[in-house]
C-alpha cells in the first residue's frame, strides 16, 4: 500500500506567522521597501508560478527539462545513486525524469523531498508512488536550512538536487550558506545537481519576467493578496504595476511593484500605516543569473567542486553536477 512507502517529518516550533510579521517589519516598513520572494507561494501563487512555466517567454523550465531529459542517463551513470534528496521539490515534475530512471534500475530507492508547502508534497507523493513501484518517499516540510538539518541522511551514493534555478532568489552570501549546508551533509561518494539560469541578452531576460500573457504580473501582484489575508492589510492591487528589470551590474533580475498613486496602506495587526508615493517601488524578488565563472566561484566558496556541467548550445541554462571538495 502506498501509505507504507510515505512518511512526513514536520519540523517543530517554526512559527511562520511570526516570521512573516518580522519580514514585513524589516522589509516593508523600512526604505528601500522589499519583501522576501518566498511569500509568493500561497495556493494561488503556486498555480500562477506553474502557469508562468508554461508561457512562451519563460524559457528556464523547458530549457532545464530538455537538458535533464538529454543527460539523465549520464548523470545516473556517474552518480549511481540509491537515494535522491531534493530541496524545493514542489510538484517534482522535472525530478520525475530522474525517479523514472531509478525506478527501472533499482529494486528499492528513497526520494526525500523538502518543501515549505505540505499540500503540494502530499499530492505529488501520491502521484509518484502510484507511478513508481520501487519508490519510497520521505518528506520534510520546512524552510531549506532547518529542513536540511532535520532531514535524515540517506544512504550513499546520494544524489542531492536543487533545480529550477531557485538558488537565484538568494543573495550570494545566502547561497553560499545554503550550498555549504548541503556540502556538509555529503560524503565523498555523493553528488549535488544544481540548476542555474545563465546571464544572457537583457531583452530575453526581461521578457521572461514580464511575459506577454501577463501571468508574471499577476504572480507578482498576488503577493499583496497574501499580505491582505495573512496580515489584514488593505492593498488595492489595481493601484500597483508589475516591473521586471535586469540589473547588468548585479547580474540579476529585479521584480518590483510600483505604486501608481500616493496612497496609504493600513496594517491593523501592527497598528501601523505606511505612505507610498506615486512611483515608489517595492522589491519583491531577485533572480540571479550566472556565468561559468560565477558558478565556479559559488561552488568553490561552498565547499563544492564541479564534476560535470551540462548546457544547451545557446548557453541559456546550466545543470551542474558537483562533488564535495575532498
Ligand atoms: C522559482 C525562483 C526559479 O526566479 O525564475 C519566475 C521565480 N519569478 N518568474 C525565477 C519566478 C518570476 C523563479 N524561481
Amino acid at each position: 500500500m502506498a501509505s507504507k512507502r510515505f512518511h512526513i517529518l514536520e519540523i517543530p516550533s517554526q512559527d511562520s506567522s511570526a516570521a512573516l510579521q518580522q519580514d514585513v517589519r524589516e522589509g516593508l516598513f523600512e526604505l528601500p521597501r522589499s519583501l522576501p520572494a518566498k511569500y509568493f507561494y500561497d495556493d494561488q501563487g503556486s498555480k500562477l508560478f506553474d502557469a508562468i512555466c508554461k508561457t512562451q517567454d519563460y524559457y528556464p523550465t523547458r530549457t532545464e527539462l530538455s537538458l535533464l531529459q538529454k543527460h539523465v542517463a549520464e548523470i545516473i551513470d556517474a552518480v549511481k545513486p540509491n537515494t535522491c534528496t531534493e530541496l524545493g521539490a514542489g510538484t517534482s515534475a522535472k525530478t520525475e525524469i530522474i525517479l523514472a530512471k531509478l525506478n527501472s534500475s533499482l529494486d528499492a530507492f528513497t526520494y526525500l523531498s523538502i518543501d515549505v508547502c505540505e499540500e503540494v508534497l502530499i499530492e505529488s507523493a501520491h502521484r509518484l508512488l502510484n507511478k513508481f513501484a520501487n519508490l519510497r518517499i520521505e518528506s520534510v516540510i520546512g524552510e531549506y536550512i532547518p529542513a536540511i538539518q532535520a532531514a535524515p541522511k540517506l544512504a550513499s551514493p546520494a544524489l542531492y538536487a536543487f533545480i529550477g534555478s531557485s538558488i537565484g532568489n538568494f543573495t550570494e552570501q545566502e547561497s553560499i550558506e545554503l550550498l555549504s549546508e548541503v556540502a556538509n551533509k555529503m560524503t565523498a561518494e555523493d553528488y549535488f545537481l544544481i540548476g542555474m539560469d545563465r546571464v544572457k541578452d537583457k531583452q530575453i531576460l526581461e521578457r521572461a519576467y514580464d511575459d506577454s500573457e501577463g501571468v508574471t504580473a499577476k504572480f507578482n501582484l498576488n503577493v499583496l493578496n497574501v499580505l491582505n489575508y495573512k496580515l489584514g492589510a488593505n492593498f488595492d492591487l489595481s493601484k500597483f504595476l508589475h516591473q521586471a528589470i535586469y540589473n547588468e551590474k548585479q547580474q540579476q533580475i529585479e521584480m518590483y511593484l510600483i505604486s501608481q498613486c500616493d496612497q496609504e496602506i493600513n496594517f491593523p495587526m501592527f497598528d501601523k500605516t505606511i505612505k507610498l508615493e506615486k512611483g515608489e517601488k517595492i522589491l519583491t524578488e531577485i533572480s540571479r543569473k550566472y556565468t561559468k565563472s560565477s558558478i565556479e566561484y559559488l561552488l568553490e566558496k561552498s565547499g563544492l567542486k564541479e564534476a560535470m556541467h551540462f548546457e544547451p548550445s545557446n548557453e541559456y541554462f546550466s545543470l551542474v553536477l558537483a562533488k564535495r571538495q575532498q
